[in-house]
């Protein structure tokens, strides 16, 4: 976009004084905000009416997801309308930081982690890309909620983010439609989001909807006696969209998320097919050509029933034509093989909540046991396994098998688990329908916004094309013998790192040696990422360096950053574990600065732009098969930290692109994990015969920790030594404290660290998601670039 100052100067005073009756010199850093907000919104209007009409003549694609984890707009949507650096002179030259304007602007946090952040990332590569792909979610009025520390324990307070409403989001009343329920109708107004792609004029559209009660309509049709029940009927209503369920990788089977899911499932797929019949009327067998929808985990999967009630009943398709239509609109990505994440739905509950749907729903289910009575009538094991319904559950993950015409994993290992083991009747029936689609992440904001000093010597170094296409990196690989080239990567790596520490000291009043090795774990907290494990690691350490003061050992600081689901006790106790072994290292005057432990409070996507260009190693230690992708890991790589991980997930692809050498990868294989199964696994051995490890397990119940009396420390003790070690924590402690010592040894070497920082960043465009959309684009979606003029 051309930056015209004038013009702009003149715009944001025309703002200011409408809004709130201020002048430039006189408004407060929030009223600049929404202005400046404002200011953008009216430059890019015409640009988003002009998107969407010309996207409606071709085919769109329609990402369905409960979570997008958006975080904040304003930074970056100047930077991919190219007048970031210009914007903060003028604001400057007027007297004003933009750095605080900039932290007025509360993060959208309408997810959980990666799955939220994954679909906030497929956005800016759908716009970037000039490629017709809309979102659609739910406008929750709290996010993910806010963490805080109560002695060194979690506690949740709601989140807030259109407490002082947002100036990215446009009400759309005559987009309103509402939707039915077994006993009620809300209406569903959508709030749209513009999604700015970077460097070009298309703008795409995010949209929202909001649950409110029909009594809103018309409250004059309520008697003076109705009046009580008509309010009480408004609050349960907007119950629907007032919360995100915090919940992450797990299922809630609550009533009121099953509302949440058909409510926006519901209202996207009204509007969609409205909008379809306004260009083809009623040629419904034309949808799949115009029409692609993707289920972004199991949460939309009521999509597909939805698609055949309107098909069926309100535009009076047979089912059968309804259903060979479904089949080839929808598509559906599994995101986890945990197997408490792959929704299944209570009959009965189903059927209160959406009683028409329950009937096709049944319908399908009748339809496809036929099938698999023709296909397998000698297994009726393998027809039972497969059943939509079985017994009393709603099996949503089947459903959405067998409801699409392609199904995909997000990296290359968890797509081969899914197809041989958790999928392996699906696959072996409908081999077609797989395959696999690696995740990525935005290079705009993962680096160009959060590393600006990186990003613009790498630009200094092979031009600007990697923002565009990140493969470019690769021509960094010609420096990797170059000492200017890699002390300057080094220089940038420490000026972030103090950053990040002149960060914790503002906000925690904590201290950090910023040429300590910065080792990092940020992510939600899990079992099975094992956070545990690190924090085992650190204990251990520590007893070592009591032990022995004059080990050598270069000065490391341990970075936590994790959210527990409220209700996931043994997360919150490792919490407080972290929090416990920090407090009595960094409190030891005989450690002094050498070790230190941080948990960063209220991780969030703005916090983990700071925390990412800061990171020299990059936590990925969950139990291998576990861990579907990750995507933090690709942040880390990109922006220059090394891998210490196990071969699960994405972690695989990053060691093959950078080469294994240029990581420390350790722990069990899956396959080792599934011969130790076989063998039987007893923690006791590796507690019994590793070095020091009987201390560390031991320390949560001989009163050197204390949980401050829940008991908590007992049941994680519990869970290691006498419930079997589900995630082999004690199995891979010893290889991961052997790479932890490696670490400490060869970051020393300042030249070989820079080569093997250089090795990742060259190595990093594999995981750009405008790779991963393209393929998606291509292979699933056969959506086409549409640049508008
Ligand atoms: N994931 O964030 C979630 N929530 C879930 O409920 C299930 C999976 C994560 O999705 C990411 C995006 O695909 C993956 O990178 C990550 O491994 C997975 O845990």
């Amino acid at each position: 976009m051309e930056f015209n100052k004038e013009k702009w100067k003149e715009k944001l005073e025309e703002r200011l004084l409408e809004k709130f009756s201020v002048s430039l010199k006189d408004a407060s850093p929030f009223e600049v905000y929404k202005a400046l907000g404002e200011t953008v919104m009216s430059f890019i209007a015409k640009d988003w009416y002009e998107t969407k009409q010309e996207y409606s003549k071709t085919k769109q694609a329609f990402y369905l997801s409960s979570e997008f984890l958006m975080g904040r707009a304003l930074g970056n949507n100047l930077i991919n309308l190219g007048i970031d650096k210009e914007i903060q002179e003028f604001l400057k030259e007027l007297g004003i930081d933009y750095n605080q304007i900039e932290d007025e602007e509360e993060d959208a946090a309408l997810g959980n982690g990666g799955l939220g952040r994954l679909a906030a990332c497929f956005m800016d590569s759908l716009a970037t890309l000039n490629l017709p792909g809309q979102g659609y979610s739910i406008r929750y009025r709290n996010g993910i909620f806010n963490q805080y520390l109560r002695d060194g324990y979690q506690v949740e307070k709601p989140e807030t983010w259109l407490k002082y409403e947002d100036v990215w989001s446009v009400m759309r009343p005559e987009d309103e439609v509402v939707v039915n329920f077994g006993y009620t109708s809300v209406r569903a107004l959508p709030y749209d989001m513009p999604i700015i792609g970077y460097g070009t004029k298309n703008v795409n559209t995010l949209r929202l909807w909001e649950a409110h009660s029909i009594v809103d309509l018309d409250l004059g049709v309520f008697n003076q006696q109705d009046y009580l029940h008509a309010t009480q009927d408004k609050t349960l209503a907007e119950d629907i969209s007032r919360v995100l369920y915090p919940n992450d990788s797990t299922d809630e089977g609550k009533k009121l998320r099953l509302r949440q899911q058909y409510f926006f499932v519901s209202a996207s797929l009204q509007d969609i097919i409205k909008k379809f019949k306004k260009v083809h009327g009623r040629e419904f067998s034309k949808i799949p050509e115009f029409i692609s929808i993707q289920l972004n985990d199991t949460h939309p999967v009521i999509a597909i029933p939805e698609l055949m009630r309107i098909l069926v009943d309100v535009e009076g398709v047979l089912w059968e034509d309804a259903w060979e239509i479904v089949k080839k609109t929808f598509s559906y990505t599994n995101h986890t093989i945990l197997a408490e994440a792959l929704e299944k739905w209570w009959v009965g509950l189903y059927q209160e909540v959406v009683p028409r749907i329950f009937q096709i729903t049944e319908g399908i289910h009748n339809q496809f046991k036929n099938e698999l009575a023709n296909l397998y009538p000698n297994d009726v094991n393998k027809q039972n396994r497969m059943q939509i319904i079985q017994g009393n559950m709603i099996h949503m993950a089947w459903l959405a098998i067998y409801g699409s015409h392609k199904v995909n994993g997000v990296a290359e290992l968890h797509t081969e688990i899914l197809k041989e083991h958790e999928l392996r009747d699906w696959y072996e029936l409908y081999p077609d329908k797989f395959l696999n689609k690696t995740n990525g992440i935005t290079q705009r904001r993962w680096l160009l916004k959060s590393n600006p000093q990186l990003a613009s010597y790498i630009t200094e170094l092979i031009g600007d094309a990697w923002i565009k296409d990140l493969s470019e990196l690769k021509k960094l690989e010609q420096f990797i013998d170059d000492k200017k080239v890699l002390s300057k990567i080094w220089d940038i790596k420490i000026e972030k790192k103090k950053e990040l520490v002149e960060y914790l000291r503002e906000t925690q009043g904590i201290d950090i040696n910023p040429n300590s090795i910065f080792d990092v774990q940020v992510k939600r907290l899990h079992e099975y990422k094992r956070q545990l494990l690190n924090i085992f690691q650190v204990y251990d350490l520590y007893q070592q360096l009591k032990q022995n003061p004059n080990m050598d050992f270069v000065p490391t600081t341990y970075i936590y950053g994790a959210k527990a689901a409220p209700g996931y006790k043994v997360a919150k106790g490792i919490i407080r574990l972290i929090n416990d072994i920090a407090q009595i290292i960094n409190g030891d005057d005989e450690i002094k600065d050498r070790l230190k432990v941080v948990f960063v409070e209220n991780y969030r996507v703005t916090v983990a732009e700071k925390i990412f260009p800061a990171a020299d190693i990059s936590e990925q230690i969950s139990t291998a098969g576990k861990e579907a992708s990750g995507t933090g890991n690709m942040k880390f790589m990109l922006n220059g930290a090394i891998t210490l991980g196990t071969l699960d997930g994405a972690n695989v692809e990053i060691a093959k692109e950078a080469g294994e050498e240029n990581e420390y990868i350790f722990g069990m294989r899956v396959k080792d994990i599934e011969e130790l199964r076989k063998k039987g696994y007893d923690p006791r051995f590796p507690y019994n015969n590793v070095t020091g490890l009987k201390q560390v397990v031991d320390a949560l119940i001989d009163g050197r920790l204390s949980d401050l009396g829940s008991g908590i420390y007992r049941e994680i003790h519990s869970l290691l030594m006498e419930r079997g070690d589900q995630y082999f924590v004690l199995e891979d402690f010893e290889d991961y404290r052997r790479k932890q010592r490696e670490i400490n040894r060869d970051y020393k070497d300042k030249i070989s660290w820079a080569k093997k920082m250089l090795k990742n960043i060259a190595n990093a465009g594999k995981f750009s998601s405008d790779r991963t959309i393209l393929e998606y684009a291509n292979e699933i979606w056969n959506i086409k670039e549409t640049k508008i003029k």
